[in-house]
């Protein structure tokens, strides 16, 4: 039994004291870290071993007087993660949820989320001990290196010292850097209220079960790992079992097998998660799968696919997946995570809707028969369920900032308690995303979410991006970040744009590029370029170009300010109007693949 259930809740409750009351009562499992990806290294806390292991933690912040200073969180996914975050709640301190600076790109991003966040101290495991001389190095002189604090499993050995845990709701908890390029980060800042908001309306989509048993291998620097799944598995009071992401992504048949070993009743997962395990997992390794168990299945951060789901079902429905378990939902970390989900127990729904239409902002369902069935003309778009308890959308023309009438899509605006309360130092960014107001005099301010979308009965649908960020394999990629690599590849590239276009497995990179020179000399020395700049994406942000696209200087759409028009190059793209040199990609070693 829950036994804070029946105590009467106060707005008070922020998650440091509902940790505080679970690790009080009976022990009980909180976490189950799977530490190779498999039931064979599972390592078991409890409530009170969290609390414990936390106050660690806490006393060593508190000794370095970092209440109201940030802490950034640079260990591996697992248990001391969760301790460590639990601990700089527990000081008062606010956490900057990030991952281990090891390879070339984590650490250009590290050092940004640092430059950005000027933490006093970084948490990270004690085999990084050696190597903070090479990060300090790759920090501006302008910024005070951090100290750093480093932790093992014998760190958190004995008990720890009692300290008091704050219960001030309306302080900083939690600096989440989700959103903003490597150039260009941007920290939003998320309070106590914020955390327990996310919290309350996605419990209120998924009701109370007393037996829930939750499982996930997401980052937990993103925001969906983190308060999707880590706060709240403690809010809610159920155990959650973990595996790293990286042991999903080597073999996403551990997910699966987890969900089957541990009898998971929830779990969560971005949709090329579902694409993954329909095309990795054997027919032998399909035998072991019972997800029987399954009754809250979320997909979100990514569109969610028709056609994904459809194989995942054909997949594992013999192995009792069922599919009104699954919740297509929709949210941002701007809004610390959670703005729309389908209610629990209700039946999937997508609408078949006229593709040219919709490219033109109206909403018109397509004919069932002739040539308006032809798939090229509909698009299936699923429905991703209710707006969250307490919140509110609003679908607006970006260009006018007027609501737009019924059957029209617009840009999503969300208001209601969680959405955050701003970017660290960014005042008019701030002003301009997170307290947007409508032009018809409309009360109240809004956050802009920056995504396309329509509201249809009632429920939310996700149907396009007005900002320019690539999002492939659940990773969300800043085009400003890849131009510079493409920009930096060649000298012979200008210009250049980075977009994503629907392909066969999801979105898809495509990189366009002015070329400073003929088509003949392109023609020459083409492969070459083209070898330089998919080697410099692929390297710089782990993803390969799809389609390298050549044009002359000047093919590529820019504003009057000299912004790349990053929309419009897209469009010129796909319909093929794009300025192209005349020998160019076609003409040349396949860029495709
Ligand atoms: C979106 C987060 C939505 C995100 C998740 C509720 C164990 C198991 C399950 C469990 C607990 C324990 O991507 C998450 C709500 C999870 C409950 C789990 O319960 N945040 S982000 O800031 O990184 O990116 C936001 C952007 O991603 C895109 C939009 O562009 C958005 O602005 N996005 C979507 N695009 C299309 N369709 C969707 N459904 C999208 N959701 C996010």
């Amino acid at each position: 039994m829950d036994h804070i259930a029946g105590r009467a809740r106060t707005s008070s409750d922020g998650l440091p004291g509902i940790l505080q009351q679970r690790a009080a009562g009976p022990r009980r499992t909180a976490f189950r870290f799977l530490a190779d990806g498999t039931s064979d290294e599972a390592v078991d806390w409890t409530y009170h071993d969290v609390y414990e292991h936390a106050g660690r933690i806490a006393a060593d912040l508190l000794e370095r007087e970092l209440t109201g200073r940030r802490v950034v969180l640079a260990l591996d996914p697992g248990l001391h993660y969760i301790a460590a975050l639990f601990g700089i709640f527990r000081a008062g301190a606010t956490a900057v949820p990030s991952f281990p600076p090891t390879g070339k790109r984590a650490v250009a991003r590290f050092a940004s989320i640092v430059v950005d966040s000027t933490p006093d101290v970084i948490i990270a495991d004690r085999r990084l001990e050696g190597r903070t001389a090479q990060f300090a190095a790759e920090l501006p002189d302008t910024v005070r290196p951090p100290e750093w604090l480093f932790v093992d499993d014998a760190y958190f050995d004995g008990p720890a010292p009692a300290t008091a845990v704050p219960d001030a709701v309306s302080d900083p908890a939690l600096l989440q850097y989700t959103s903003g390029s490597t150039g260009d980060p941007k920290g939003i800042v998320l309070t106590h209220e914020n955390l327990v908001s996310n919290c309350r309306a996605l419990e209120h989509n998924m009701g109370y079960e007393a037996d829930r048993v939750g499982c996930t291998w997401l980052p937990p620097y993103h925001d969906m790992g983190l308060m999707g799944t880590i706060m709240l598995a403690v809010h809610g009071g159920w155990p959650l079992v973990l595996m790293s992401p990286a042991h999903f992504v080597q073999q996403p048949y551990r997910w699966l097998k987890a969900i089957t070993d541990h009898k998971v009743t929830i779990s969560v997962g971005p949709n090329f998660a579902f694409d993954m395990c329909t095309s990795s997992i054997t027919d032998d390794e399909l035998e072991t799968l019972d997800l029987g168990t399954l009754r809250q299945v979320f997909c979100g951060s990514e569109p969610v696919s028709r056609v994904t789901l459809d194989k995942f079902r054909e997949r594992f429905g013999p192995r009792g997946y069922d599919e009104t378990s699954l919740i297509p939902c929709y949210g941002l970390a701007e809004a610390t995570l959670y703005v729309s989900g389908k209610p629990t127990g209700t039946p999937l729904r997508t609408e078949r809707l006229d593709k040219e239409a919709l490219e033109n902002g109206v909403v018109r369902r397509a004919g069932g028969e002739g040539k308006d069935a032809e798939p090229g003309r509909v698009a299936h778009v699923v429905s991703c369920g209710t707006v969250a308890d307490g919140h509110e959308v609003t679908v607006v023309d970006p260009d006018t900032l007027l609501p737009v009438p019924a059957g029209r899509v617009g840009e999503i605006w969300v208001n209601g308690p969680n959405v955050a309360h701003g970017y660290l130092g960014r005042p008019e960014l701030t002003a301009a995303t997170f307290a947007a107001r409508t032009a018809d005099g409309g009360e109240g301010t809004h956050l802009r979410t920056g995504d396309l979308g329509f509201l249809l009965d009632g429920e939310l649908f996700i149907t396009g991006r007005l900002k320019d960020l690539v999002v492939i394999a659940g990773r969300n990629l800043y085009p400003q970040d890849i131009e510079l690599s493409v920009r930096q590849a060649h000298e012979k590239v200008r210009g250049c744009a980075a977009f994503s276009v629907p392909g066969e497995q999801g979105e898809e990179l495509v990189v366009a590029a002015e070329y400073r020179g003929t088509a003949r000399q392109l023609a020459a020395e083409g492969a070459a370029v083209l070898d330089a700049v998919i080697a410099a994406v692929t390297a710089d942000h782990g993803v390969r170009p799809a389609a390298v696209h050549f044009g002359p200087v000047g093919a590529i759409p820019m504003t009057t300010s000299g912004k790349v028009r990053r929309d419009a190059t897209r469009k010129a793209y796909v319909r093929g109007t794009l300025k192209k040199l005349a020998l160019a990609a076609d003409d040349m070693p396949q860029a495709v693949r």
